[in-house]
């Protein structure tokens, strides 16, 4: 199964990022994240064995994340697989180092695939051919996290959707 490690939004943020998306989409087109799929992806995982989801999911039931605050204030496009995301201008040293942490417990797993950079980022939109930041309001959020969550991505006729297997300690 596929798996990611993920922070998901809390009720009224993910509201405030519906909201952009739906901006977003009103200007740039492309196929727009729904609702509930909203997340911002720590580390993809990518294909694991039935062993490593089980080893995998008890982990996370015990993992304790420092608490933090991410300022999302940018909007972002990844032209090649035509990607339209919110997140922050500079890199943020508490997700990074939040990053590094879990890729280094992941290789205990034998997981690996560690990407050479890691950019936090909300994607709102996909395939789409642009941006047009000009005309969308200027992102301006706080995404207050304290813990993560281990979802599966399941894919079907339909495209993918997410299921969460796991959750680690409120801190
Ligand atoms: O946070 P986002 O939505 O950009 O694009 C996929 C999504 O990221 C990414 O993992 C997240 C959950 O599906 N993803 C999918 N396949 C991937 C791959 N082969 C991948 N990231 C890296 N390598």
């Amino acid at each position: 199964m596929r798996l990611f490690l993920a922070l998901v939004p809390p009720p009224e943020l993910r509201e405030r990022l519906g909201e952009l998306a739906d901006a977003a989409q009103a200007s740039c087109g492309g196929r727009r994240t729904p609702d509930e799929s909203l997340h911002l992806t720590l580390a993809f995982l990518g294909e694991v064995s039935d062993v490593q989801a089980t080893e995998l999911v008890d982990w996370v039931n015990r993992l304790a994340v420092p608490p933090g605050e991410w300022r999302l204030d940018a909007w972002g496009h990844f032209r090649r697989p035509g990607i339209v995301w919110v997140g922050r201008q500079t890199p943020d040293t508490a997700l990074s180092a939040l990053q590094g942490r879990l890729w280094d417990a992941l290789k205990s797993f034998g997981i690996t695939g560690r990407p050479s950079r890691y950019v936090p980022h909300v994607t709102l939109l996909r395939r789409a051919e642009r941006l047009e930041a000009a005309e969308l309001p200027m992102p301006n959020l706080v995404w207050r996290y304290n813990r993560l969550e281990l979802i599966q991505s399941i894919t079907d006729h339909r495209g993918s959707r997410y299921s969460s297997l796991s959750r680690s300690i409120a801190s």
